[in-house]
């Protein structure tokens, strides 16, 4: 098997590239251990920022989220039984997010690849990537799970967007890490409840984090913070409303709408970040170079923006036989991967209470939040990075 762009991992990145290279006219094959189902079901993101939505759409894939897609103009900071609204069009001149999940997005790139006849392997795992600073990298991989067939896949390039787990960044050698974990999780619910607020609540309490988002009209997506080794089967459903209904409390008359919980998992809490994102022909994209914690819902938003970065170079490569982009891809990405680690780090260490964290920790949290209150500067801060960086 040949192929010019051999990309590894189908979530979002590398089903998003396999688009823009298609679009472009550069032939890939996208090789993905897990099958089509798991894929599609996979619980994850669930805010897309306009810049996101902008590239899906130019790559044909924005038909049904602009139809079942909820834009938002804004959030909502809770604190110190306050409620402030951060409004984005207002602070940026025009600039929005849309909840519209990862699950939902994959689905149409996956439907949009097939149509177009593939190639996307579901249940093939990539075992190795061989000779990427060679001029001819192999992946090799087994078709049908442990003791399936074994076959290789010459590449021109290689494109490493296997997500965190994945085998790509070990063919990186010489590379530098750079990681935080932190000392607690989020365990999130699926509920088949009216989200409480139209938009997204992200609360401060003295008991710890919570976030209310939302997957539909119908589907509330709740978070809590609780410590890092949590099992969520220790926490009953009725437990898990209380303790939500306690971090959003509000001197007025909000209430919380409880429903039928459907899913419940924990989530760790890390950054990390892989340097450089290249090694000759292998280029890591998304989670298999940086992982950020979920408080600034960014992750998602990297990965589209690594790729987007990545199929410039790649066609331009192509175009002209200048290596000139994808000399400058990681050092490109990686200024954007920056700014999301120091945004969502500041977000984390803004809404969550750190154990043995002390009444002054808490005083200086509070007077972090006031002053996105009610200065326009802080706030249009926050406003700036949550609706996203540009690409490029
Ligand atoms: P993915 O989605 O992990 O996809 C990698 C794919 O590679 C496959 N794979 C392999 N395939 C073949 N051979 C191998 N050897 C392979 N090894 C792995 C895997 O099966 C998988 O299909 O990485 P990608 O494409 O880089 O996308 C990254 C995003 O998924 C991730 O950053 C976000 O989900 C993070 N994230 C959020 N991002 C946002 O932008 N907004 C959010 O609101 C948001 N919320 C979240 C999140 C992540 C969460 N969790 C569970 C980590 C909320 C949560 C709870
Ligand atoms: C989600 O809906 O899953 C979500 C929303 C916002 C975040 C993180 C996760 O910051």
């Amino acid at each position: 098997m040949r192929t010019t762009v051999g990309i590894i991992g189908a979530g979002p990145a590398g089903l998003l590239l396999a688009r823009l290279l298609h679009g472009a006219g550069i032939d890939s094959v996208v090789l993905e251990s897990r099958d089509r189902a798991y894929v599609e079901r996979r619980q994850r993101a669930g805010i897309l920022e306009q810049g996101t939505v902008d590239v899906l759409r130019a790559a044909g894939a924005g038909e049904r989220m602009d139809r079942e897609g909820l834009r938002h103009d804004g959030i909502e900071l809770r604190f110190a039984r306050r409620r402030h609204r951060v409004d984005f069009p207002a602070l940026t001149g025009g600039r929005s997010v849309m909840v519209y999940a990862q699950t939902e997005v994959c689905k149409d790139l996956i439907a949009l690849q097939l149509a177009d006849g593939g190639p996307l392997l579901f249940e093939t795992e990539a075992l190795a990537v061989e000779g990427a600073g060679g001029d001819r990298p192999r992946l090799r991989f087994r078709h049908g799970g442990a003791g399936g067939s074994e076959d290789v896949l010459e590449c021109d390039y290689v494109a490493g967007c296997d997500g965190f787990r994945g085998v790509a960044r070990r063919a990186v050698p010489d590379g530098r890490t750079f990681e935080r974990t932190y000392p607690f999780g989020w365990l999130g619910i699926l509920a088949d409840a009216a989200p409480s607020h139209d938009e997204l609540v992200y609360a401060r309490h003295d008991r710890g984090f919570a976030l209310l988002s939302m997957r539909s009209p119908s589907v509330s997506r709740l978070y809590l913070q609780v410590p890092a080794d949590t099992d969520a089967g220790d926490w009953s459903d009725e437990e898990i409303w209380d303790e939500l209904e306690r971090r959003f409390e509000t001197d007025d008359d909000w209430t919380l709408r409880r429903g039928h919980i459907t899913q419940k998992s924990v989530t760790p809490m890390r950054s990390h970040v892989h340097e450089p994102m290249r090694h000759g022909r292998l280029f890591l994209a998304g989670d298999a170079a940086h992982i950020v914690p979920p408080t600034g819902a960014k992750g998602l938003n990297l990965a589209v923006g690594d790729v987007v970065t990545l199929a410039r170079a790649l066609v331009h490569r192509v175009a002209t036989g200048s290596e000139e982009l994808l000399d400058a891809y990681s050092a490109t990405c990686l200024r954007r991967v920056w700014q999301a680690e120091r945004f969502s780090y500041d977000l984390t260490t803004l809404l969550h209470r750190a154990p043995g964290a002390t009444p002054f920790d808490d005083r200086l949290q509070v007077a972090r939040l006031d002053r996105i209150a009610s200065s326009r500067a802080a706030e249009t801060d926050l406003a700036e990075a949550y609706t996203g960086f540009p690409i490029g």
